[in-house]
C-alpha cells in the first residue's frame, strides 16, 4: 500500500481543530488530529509546507520508520509545534493500518486489558454550593471520577469557572482575556472546598483537582498536605514542570498523588519525573506527544516505575484524539484514568464516532481503525476563527502561569 494524498481540514465546530486525512492507493484513508490549542496554523504550516510532500509514495504499514524519518530525520526536533504535527501522521497511519487489517486499533496495541476505559469528567461552580450540584450532577450521569474547579473568593475569573451559564472552554476567540490570580486565597480556600465535596458525595466517588501550574513547588506541597485528609485521586499540574527536581520537593511532604504532563511533548520532558517517581499519573496526550507510537512506548517506560497514564482530554482535543487514547487506553497494563470533557453537539456531528461512555467507562467500538470519520462538507460550514487561552496576572500585575 502507499500514501496518495495528505492534506488538512482546519474547521471551527464552537471551537478550532486542524485533522490531517491520510489517502492511500487501496482507497482506505486515516484520520490524525493535529490541534495545538491557540497556535493551530503553526502546525497547519509545518504540515503543510514541511511534512506532507516526503509523505507521498510511503508505506502506510511503517509507523516506526515513518516516525523516525520525521522526528530525527528533521534534524530540529521536539517542541509542541514538531510533535503535534508527527502525531498527526502517526495516528492517521494507525487508522490506515487498523482498517486495513480490518480490526480495531487496540488489537494492534496489545488487545483488550480491561472492560472499559473509567474518565474522569469537569465539575465546576462560581461557589462551592454549585461546585457539589455540578458534581452531584456527573454522578447522577453515571461518572465515577470528577474534577472539581471552584471559583475562588476575591479572584476574579478562575481556572475552570465557566463564564454566562456557557459550558467552560479553555480558548476564547479575539485576543486573550486577562484573569487574575492570587495564591494566598486560593490556598486559603481549596481545603474548604474539598472538605464539603467530600462531606456531600461520600467516599467512593474519586474526586480529581487541577492547579494548573499555579504554585511553587513548596506551595504544592503545602497544598498536597491540607487535601489529604480528603484523598484525591489526584493533584493535577501542581507547578509549571520544566523544573522536574521541583517535584522532588512536593513528594517529600505529602501523600497526594501527583499528576503532570499535558503541555509535554516527549518522554524526555518527564524522563526524570518518572524514574524518580515523583508523579504517579503520566498526563502528555497523544496528539501533542508524537502519536500512538510514542505515547505507547511513554507508557511502557512509565510502567517500569509503577506511575500510571492518566491523558489529556479537554475540548482541544479532537475526537480523532479521544478515539486514540481511548484505543491506547484499554490496551496498555498501566493506564491510569482518562480525562473526558464532552465536546459539543456540533462537534461531535463533525467528527461522527463510535467510542461510547456507559457507567463511568467509555470503549473505542469495534470498527476497523480508530472509528473516527469526518463530516467535511459540515466542516466547511465552520471555518477557522483565531481563538487564545486566557494569560494570567497576580493582583499586582506581574504576568503569572495561566
Ligand atoms: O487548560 O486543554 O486538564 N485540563 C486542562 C485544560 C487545558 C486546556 C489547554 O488547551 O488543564 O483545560
Ligand atoms: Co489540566
Amino acid at each position: 500500500m502507499k500514501i496518495t494524498a495528505a492534506r488538512l481540514i482546519v474547521c471551527s465546530p464552537d471551537r478550532n481543530f486542524v485533522t490531517l486525512k491520510i489517502e492511500t492507493d487501496s482507497g482506505l484513508y486515516g484520520l490524525g488530529d493535529a490541534t495545538l490549542n491557540g497556535r493551530e496554523l503553526a502546525v497547519a504550516s509545518y504540515l503543510t509546507e514541511h511534512v506532507l510532500p516526503c509523505l507521498i509514495g510511503r508505506d502506510p504499514f511503517d509507523t516506526e520508520d515513518v516516525w523516525q524519518y520525521l522526528y530525527r530525520g528533521a534534524y530540529w526536533r521536539r517542541g509542541p509545534v514538531t510533535m503535534t504535527a508527527i502525531a498527526a501522521v502517526d495516528v492517521a497511519l494507525w487508522d490506515i493500518k487498523g482498517k486495513a487489517l480490518n480490526t480495531p486499533v487496540y488489537n494492534l496495541l496489545g488487545g483488550k486489558s480491561r472492560g472499559g476505559v473509567m474518565v474522569y469528567t469537569h465539575a465546576n461552580g462560581r461557589d462551592i454550593a454549585e461546585a457539589i450540584d455540578s458534581v452531584q450532577q456527573h454522578i447522577s450521569e453515571g461518572y465515577l471520577a470528577v474534577r472539581a474547579q471552584c471559583g475562588v473568593p476575591g479572584v476574579e475569573s478562575s481556572y475552570g469557572v465557566p463564564k454566562g451559564g456557557k459550558p467552560y472552554e479553555p480558548a476564547e476567540r479575539g485576543l486573550p482575556s486577562e484573569s487574575l490570580w492570587s495564591t494566598e486565597k486560593y490556598l486559603n480556600f481549596v481545603p474548604s472546598l474539598f472538605e464539603q465535596v467530600r462531606m456531600a458525595v461520600g467516599k467512593d466517588v474519586h474526586l480529581l483537582h487541577d492547579v494548573h501550574h499555579r504554585l511553587t513547588p513548596i506551595e504544592a506541597a503545602r497544598l498536597g498536605k491540607s487535601l489529604e485528609p480528603y484523598h484525591l485521586f489526584w493533584m493535577e499540574d501542581p507547578c509549571p514542570a520544566e523544573l522536574q527536581e521541583g517535584f522532588e520537593l512536593i513528594r517529600r511532604h505529602t501523600t497526594t498523588p501527583i499528576a503532570t504532563g499535558e503541555v509535554f511533548n516527549s518522554v524526555w520532558d518527564a524522563h526524570d519525573l518518572i524514574r524518580r517517581q515523583w508523579i504517579d499519573y503520566i498526563r502528555m496526550t497523544i496528539v501533542h506527544g508524537g502519536g500512538i507510537t510514542h505515547a505507547k512506548k511513554t507508557a511502557d517506560f512509565a510502567a517500569l516505575y509503577q506511575v500510571k497514564t492518566g491523558f489529556h482530554g479537554a475540548t482541544d482535543l479532537s475526537p480523532v484524539t479521544m478515539a486514540a487514547a481511548l484505543h491506547l487506553g484499554i490496551a496498555i497494563h498501566n493506564f491510569g484514568i482518562q480525562e473526558h470533557m464532552a465536546h459539543s453537539a456540533l462537534t461531535d456531528e463533525v467528527f461522527p464516532h463510535q467510542y461510547r461512555f456507559d457507567g463511568g467507562y467509555m470503549h473505542p467500538g469495534d470498527a476497523p481503525g480508530l472509528g473516527v470519520d469526518i463530516d467535511e462538507a459540515l466542516a466547511a460550514k465552520f471555518p477557522y476563527q483565531r481563538a487564545y487561552l486566557p494569560i494570567a496576572r497576580k493582583l499586582d500585575g506581574t504576568l503569572t502561569d495561566w
